[in-house]
C-alpha cells in the first residue's frame, strides 16, 4: 500500500490561509495513495496561476509549464509514457481562457489524463480580475461595473464535445473529491473534474459559506451518470442548489488505445536504434 506521507514535501506554501487549493491538494494525495500509485508512477502537469503551483507541494514527478499549456504537455508526456498516471492542475483562467483551445483539443483527443480545474471564478495570482467563469455582475477592480459576459461552463462544453467523464467537485468536501479523483484516474480517457475552489482573497461572491449552503452530493437515487440530458441539466442548475459528483460517464476508446504502436508498451522503454534511423535518413 502507498503511504500518503510519501507524497508529502516541505516546500514552502504561500497560498492564503483558507484558500480552497489546500483541500484539492489533500484530496489529490489521498486519491493517489488510495489507488496505490507510487510517486514514481505519478506525473502532475500544471500551467500558470495559484492552481499551477499545486505540484510544487507534492513529492512526485511534475512539470510546471506555461500559462494555458498544461494539457498539451500532459498529452505529450502520456504519449511518451502511457504507463504513467498523468494529472493536470489548472485554473479556470488557465484552462478555459488562456488554454481554451487546448482544452477543446484535449477533450476531442480523449487522452487518458485527469484534468483538475481549480475553479475559483477569478484570476487569483494576478490579484482578482474576472476569469471566464466569473458570475455575470461580479465586480472586481478591473470590472468596476460588474462582469458583462455570461460565464463559460467547462463541464457543459466538455459534454457537448463528447467527453466520457465529466464531474464537479468542491474543495470543501475532501473525501468526496478524493473519490472523484480516484474514479477519474481509473477512467480510461480524458476525465474532467471542475472543482469549486473558494478564493478567500479576491472572490467575495462564491464563498465557503455560499457553497456549504448550496452544495449537495449526487447519489444513485438522484442521478444516473449514463443520462447525457440529465448531465447537461446538472451543469446549469444555478447557484441555489449545486450538485457535486459524476455528472456523466460512458466507456470510450482513449487516444493511446487508438494508436497501434503504443499497444506494444510505452515509447520510453523502447531501445533506441540509431542505425535504423540512419538507414531511414539515407533514403532521402
Ligand atoms: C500568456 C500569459 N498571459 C497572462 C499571464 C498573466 N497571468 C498569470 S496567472 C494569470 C491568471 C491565472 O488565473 P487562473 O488560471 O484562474 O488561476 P488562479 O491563479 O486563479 O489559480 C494570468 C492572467 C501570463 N503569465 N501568461
Ligand atoms: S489569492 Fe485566492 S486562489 Fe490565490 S492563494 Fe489566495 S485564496 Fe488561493
Amino acid at each position: 500500500m502507498t503511504d500518503v506521507e510519501l507524497y508529502h514535501n516541505d516546500y514552502e506554501n504561500k497560498w492564503c490561509p483558507g484558500c480552497g487549493n489546500f483541500g484539492i491538494l489533500e484530496a489529490m494525495k489521498d486519491a493517489l495513495a488510495g489507488l496505490d500509485i507510487p510517486p514514481s508512477k505519478a506525473l502532475i502537469v500544471s500551467g500558470i496561476g495559484q492552481a499551477g503551483k499545486t505540484p510544487h507541494f507534492l513529492k512526485c514527478n511534475f512539470f510546471h509549464g506555461l500559462h494555458g499549456r498544461a494539457l498539451p504537455v500532459a498529452t505529450g508526456a502520456k504519449m511518451a509514457n502511457n504507463d504513467m498516471t498523468v494529472l493536470v492542475n489548472t485554473g479556470d483562467g488557465d484552462c478555459y481562457g488562456e488554454g481554451g483551445n487546448h482544452f477543446l483539443a484535449a477533450v476531442r483527443r480523449n487522452v487518458d489524463i485527469t484534468a483538475l480545474v481549480h475553479n475559483n471564478k477569478v484570476y487569483g495570482l494576478t490579484k482578482g480580475q474576472a476569469s471566464p467563469t466569473s458570475d455575470m455582475g461580479m465586480t472586481t477592480k478591473v470590472q468596476g461595473k460588474g462582469v458583462i459576459l455570461s460565464p463559460f461552463d467547462g463541464p457543459s462544453v466538455a459534454l457537448s464535445l463528447g467527453a466520457g467523464f465529466v464531474a464537479r467537485g468542491f474543495a470543501g468536501r475532501m473525501d468526496h473529491l478524493s473519490g472523484l479523483i480516484q474514479a477519474a484516474i481509473r477512467y480510461s480517457g480524458f476525465a474532467l473534474i471542475d472543482i469549486f475552489q473558494p478564493c478567500v482573497s479576491f472572490n467575495r461572491r462564491n464563498t465557503w459559506q455560499s457553497y456549504n449552503e448550496s452544495v449537495y452530493e449526487l447519489t444513485e437515487e438522484n442521478h444516473d451518470p449514463a443520462d447525457l440530458d440529465a448531465a447537461f441539466k446538472l451543469c446549469r442548475q444555478g447557484d441555489e442548489k449545486i450538485p457535486i459528483g459524476i455528472f456523466y460517464q460512458k466507456e470510450t476508446v482513449s487516444f493511446s488505445d487508438r494508436i497501434e504502436v503504443l499497444r506494444e508498451g510505452p515509447l520510453v522503454s523502447r531501445t533506441f536504434a540509431p542505425a535504423r534511423v540512419q538507414n531511414l535518413l539515407n533514403t532521402y
